[in-house]
């Protein structure tokens, strides 16, 4: 069911668990902006997602009131993660689904990086 934008954080939502520790993650990247783990349900042969360590419900809600340290600690680490995991060549793709029509599921804004095949055209 996508995320009705306009509710406040849930702080039950999965990745708060993951983040909290209660709920296991593949972890491949963490610092004090930033953790980022393996999707559950991959839709590519590498895809990640990484998440912001504050409260924020979206990319929406991230921009808006994030601290100018938190987004650009969070854009290194997303940064981090795909040349740590040498995707820069021959390249990856970033995604925020954010509300409704975008068909976010986790109300928590992650970012997932796709890679490891040609990975077709947006909005095919
Ligand atoms: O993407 C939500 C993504 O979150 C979707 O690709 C599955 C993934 N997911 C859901 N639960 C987990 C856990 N527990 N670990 C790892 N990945 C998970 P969206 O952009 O909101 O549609």
């Amino acid at each position: 069911m996508p995320i009705d934008p306009t509710k406040p954080y849930d702080d039950q939502n999965i990745f708060a668990k993951i983040l909290r520790g209660e709920i296991p993650a593949k972890t491949v990247y963490e610092d004090d902006h930033a953790l980022a783990f393996h999707d559950i349900a991959p839709q590519a042969p590498h895809h990640i997602l990484v998440i912001p360590k504050g409260a924020y419900v979206s990319w929406d809600d991230f921009s808006a009131r994030a601290s100018d340290a938190e987004i650009a600690g969070f854009i290194r680490a997303v940064g981090k993660v795909a040349r740590e995991a040498r995707f820069v060549e021959p390249g990856y793709r970033l995604l925020a689904n954010t509300g409704v029509h975008a068909g976010q599921e986790v109300p928590h804004l992650h970012v997932h990086i796709f890679a490891g095949q040609p990975l077709g055209p947006m909005l095919a």
